[in-house]
């Protein structure tokens, strides 16, 4: 009897698509589409046959044109709501479009007009009454066009203290109309701004401490992001999972310094991605992994559908070379040796009393022993290289 393929994904593997994702187009700056537009409730049964997925989260325009009628509207939640029950996926994340209108051409939540800053924050409370009617649970807020293209044309402290205005008004209708979401803010360096606010995800974590809810905000990194940024993914991922602040994620893949591709998952950087899986494994993370790509331009809606497999058995295999990775005696009798822990230290450096300071002050280190502890380094990586290479 042949085996099961274990590589197949299932929904407990909790694994999302964007209506945008897979029901992109494949336009880009210098030519037109070279695949039909679906409807929301076709891209819902595209996904239904890929199969094993969880979830499927929209933007509030993917599902409903801006400029629908109500009778337009109420018809699109109908066919979506039929799709989403034939094939059985959730709901778990929804956003706002705050970019993609012309009156957003100078930003939303930070634009230089109070009437376009008002209309960015109607339009985000219509939109989490939406996400909340399919049961979104995160809310995602991705600032498109929060930046600049010229320094001269706005006063970034200014925009920062609107931006914090509004995620300070939403936050409170969120409670009001206990909608239960959780935020997720996306950073982005630059696209389609030349310059965007809060660029990194770093640069969120301060700003969510400044915030009237901290407790309600966190983030939704995103692989290409801090990677166009020429920051390890993996190492944002950590920050966010110590600050408790890992509330949502986005999955691609991307080359450095490059436009913004939106790459499969997996498709580039093996390292980064096989050290991701092993930190969100190692650390329980157990949110949605939402896929945030799309296929190739040249691909057809065969080759979507092996698009979106391939991001989710990617992950699946990943998840194999972790478990490997963490059962290899080899691996982890050198990363037993390399963590070192010492009892008196650690009780007198780990925590200030005025005891423990006089403590550590009076101790007496040998630098030279501690410089010549081996870090086997390049064995360990080279480890890591045949073990993502199969032939560990
Ligand atoms: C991008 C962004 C978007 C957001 C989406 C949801 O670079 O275009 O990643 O895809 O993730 O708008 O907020
Ligand atoms: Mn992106
Ligand atoms: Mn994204």
């Amino acid at each position: 009897m042949a085996r099961p393929d274990r590589f197949v994904p299932t929904p407990k593997d909790k694994f999302t698509f964007g209506l945008w994702t897979v029901g992109n187009i494949g336009r880009d700056p210098f030519g037109g589409p070279t695949r039909p537009a679906l409807s929301p409730a076709e891209v819902v049964d595209l996904l239904g046959e890929v199969g094993g997925v969880y979830g499927v989260n929209f933007h509030d325009n993917d599902l409903i044109p801006i400029d629908a009628s109500e009778a337009q509207a109420g018809r699109i939640k109908q066919e979506f709501q039929a799709a989403l029950k034939r094939t059985g996926l959730k709901v778990p994340m929804a956003t706002t479009n705050l970019f993609s209108d012309p009156v957003f051409k100078d930003g939303a939540f930070t634009s230089n007009d109070r009437a376009v800053r008002a209309y960015a924050i109607q339009k985000t409370m219509k939109a989490m009454e939406l996400g909340a009617e399919f049961g979104a649970k995160v809310y995602v807020f991705w600032g498109g066009r929060e930046g600049t293209d010229t320094l001269a044309s706005k006063d970034p402290v200014q925009a920062a203290l609107w931006f914090r205005q509004a995620m300070d008004f939403l936050c409170e209708y969120n409670l009001d109309r206990k909608f239960g979401y959780k935020f997720a803010l996306e950073a982005k360096p630059n696209e389609p701004r030349g310059n965007l606010f809060f660029p990194v995800s770093g640069s969120y974590l301060g700003f969510i401490a400044g915030l009237k809810h901290p407790e309600m905000v966190g983030l939704n990194p995103e692989f290409a992001h801090e990677t166009m940024a020429g920051i390890s993914f993996v190492q944002v991922v950590g920050e966010a999972l110590a600050a408790k602040k890992l509330f949502h994620i986005d999955l691609n893949d991307q080359e450095p310094g490059r436009f913004d591709q939106d790459l499969r998952f997996g498709s580039v950087n093996y390292k980064q991605a096989f050290f991701l899986a092993k930190l969100l494994i190692d650390y329980g993370y157990s949110g949605p992994k939402h896929f945030d790509s799309h296929a190739y331009r040249s691909s057809d809606r065969a080759d979507v559908i092996e698009f979106a497999r391939g991001s989710m058995r990617s992950w699946k295999i990943l998840e194999d070379k972790v478990a490997q990775f963490n059962a290899d005696k080899e691996i982890q009798s050198l990363l037993a040796r390399i963590v070192r822990e010492d009892a008196a230290l650690a009780r007198i450096s780990g925590k200030f009393t005025k005891g423990n300071a006089q403590a550590l002050l009076n101790y007496s280190f040998d630098r030279q022993a501690m410089t010549d502890r081996p870090l086997p380094y390049e064995k360990l990586d080279q480890l890591v290289f045949d073990l993502i290479m199969g032939v560990r």
